[in-house]
C-alpha cells in the first residue's frame, strides 16, 4: 500500500505514535509518505520506502497568521496525486482532519478518491477541540473522515460525549516496540545519575500544565525522606521553571536532574526504577507504556486511558489527581524491597507486551485494507 501519514513532528505522543507506525508499516513493505512541517523527531532512520514531504508556509506581510492549513491541504493534494497514494492517515484532528477533507474534495474534482482515516489522540478532543473556536470544524471533519480511531476506550467515550459524532469510532490502542525498550542499563550512565545505588524515579513529558509536573517534585520530596533515591526529568516545556523553583525551595536540587529533551529514550528508561505520571488527564499515556516496556512500574493518576493500561497493585498504582500523599505512599510500597520491585517490574513488562507493536500494527493494516477493496 502507499500510505500518507500526517502528524505533528514534535516530541508529543501523537507524533511519536504516528512516526513509529509509519516506520513499522515501511518495514512490512508498504510505501509511507510523511507530510508535516518538520522532520518527525522519531524519524531517525533512512529507509528507501519512507518519504518525507515538508509543508512550506509562505509568509506575506499581510498575514499575521500564516495559513498553515491551506499549505498543508495543498501539499497533501500534491503528494497524493504525484505518488498515487492509496489512503491518508491523519493523526490529531486539528488541523489535520479538516485539511484532509479539503484535499479529498479537491481530488474528487479530478476523479481521484482518497480515503481519509483520522486517529484521535487526546487533547484534540479533550482540550483544544472542545473550545468553541474549533468545535464545529472538528465535529465536521471527524464526521467526514472515512474511518475514525481513538487510542483508548476512554477517549472514544469522551469524543461521543463532547461532539455530535454520527459515525463509529474504533479503538486501536497505542503500541510500543517492547524489544526496542528491553535494553540493559548502561552502568556508567546509571552511576552518574545515582552514584550510591539510589533508586531512580523518572518523569517524561512536555511539561504542560496538565502534566502537573510540580506534583512529581512533591511526591519525590516525600519519597526521598524514606528511600534513598534520585529524580530524573526528561523533556521540556512551560512548567519546567516552576518545577526547578520548587526543587530549590524544598532544598532537593542535588537529588533532581533535568536533562531536557532527549531522543535516546531506550537508554534513559533502562536505568529507571519507577515512572511517575500525575497528569490531570491522559487519553492513553504513551510515555507510561514505553516506561513499562522498559520494565518500570508506573505510579499515575487514575484518569482517562491510564486506567486501561496501569493495573493497580500489579504494574504500579493509581491515585486521584493531586493526591500527592497517596502517590508518595504508593511509590514507597513499590520500592520498599528488591523482591517487591522486581515483581512489579516484571508485571509492568508483561502488561506492555499486550500493546506490542506486532499486535497493534496489523489492526491498522486491516483497517486500511477495508478501503482498498
Ligand atoms: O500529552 C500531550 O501533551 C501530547 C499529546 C499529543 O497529542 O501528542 O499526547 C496525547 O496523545 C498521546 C498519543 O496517543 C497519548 O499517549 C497522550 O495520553 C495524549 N495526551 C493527553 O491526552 C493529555
Amino acid at each position: 500500500m502507499k500510505i500518507g501519514i500526517v502528524c505533528y513532528p514534535t516530541f508529543g505522543g501523537s507524533g511519536v505514535l504516528a512516526t513509529e507506525l509509519g516506520k513499522a508499516l515501511a518495514q512490512k513493505g508498504h510505501q509511507v509518505h510523511f507530510i508535516t512541517y518538520r522532520e518527525p523527531v522519531r524519524l531517525d532512520v533512512y529507509v528507501p520506502n519512507i518519504f518525507y514531504h515538508e509543508v512550506h508556509v509562505p509568509t506575506y506581510p499581510l498575514f499575521d497568521y500564516p495559513p498553515y492549513e491551506t499549505a498543508l491541504a495543498s501539499t497533501m493534494v500534491d503528494v497524493i496525486k504525484n505518488n498515487d497514494l492509496d489512503l491518508l492517515h491523519v493523526h490529531y484532528a486539528i488541523p489535520h482532519a479538516s485539511a484532509a477533507y479539503m484535499a479529498k474534495k479537491i481530488l474528487e474534482k479530478e476523479n481521484k478518491k482518497i480515503p481519509v482515516i483520522t486517529t484521535l489522540h487526546g487533547t484534540d478532543i479533550t482540550l483544544v477541540g472542545r473550545d468553541k473556536t474549533y468545535a464545529p470544524v472538528v465535529t465536521f471533519s471527524i464526521n467526514e473522515s472515512d474511518a475514525i480511531t481513538a487510542v483508548s476506550e476512554d477517549l472514544r467515550n469522551e469524543t461521543y460525549r463532547s461532539f455530535n459524532i454520527e459515525k463509529n469510532i474504533e479503538v486501536i490502542y497505542n503500541f510500543v516496540d517492547v524489544s526496542r525498550f528491553s535494553r540493559k542499563p548502561i552502568d556508567a550512565f546509571k552511576k552518574a545519575m545515582a552514584p550510591n545505588g539510589e533508586k531512580i524515579l523518572l518523569h517524561v513529558s512536555n511539561f504542560r500544565r496538565l502534566k502537573r509536573v510540580p506534583d512529581v517534585v512533591k511526591v519525590f520530596y516525600e519519597v526521598q525522606k524514606t528511600i534513598p533515591s534520585k529524580l530524573l526529568f526528561v523533556g521540556d516545556g512551560p512548567e519546567r521553571p516552576a518545577a526547578e523553583e520548587l526543587c530549590r525551595s524544598l532544598g532537593i536540587c542535588d537529588e533532581v536532574r533535568f536533562v531536557g529533551k532527549q531522543e535516546q529514550m531506550e537508554d534513559i528508561l533502562a536505568i529507571g526504577d519507577l515512572f511517575l505520571l500525575p497528569s490531570e488527564y491522559e487519553s492513553f499515556g504513551l510515555a507510561a507504556l514505553e516506561a513499562m516496556a522498559a520494565g518500570m512500574p508506573v505510579v499515575s493518576t487514575n484518569v482517562g486511558g491510564l486506567k486501561e493500561i496501569n493495573i493497580p497493585g500489579e504494574t504500579g498504582f493509581m491515585a486521584d489527581v493531586g493526591d500527592v500523599a497517596t502517590m508518595a505512599r504508593q511509590v514507597i510500597t513499590t520500592l520498599k524491597d528488591d523482591d517487591t520491585l522486581k515483581a512489579f517490574k516484571m508485571q509492568a513488562k508483561s502488561q506492555a507486551a499486550k500493546f506490542d507493536i506486532h499486535n497493534i500494527v496489523p489492526l491498522y493494516e486491516k483497517l486500511y485494507e477495508r478501503f482498498l477493496r
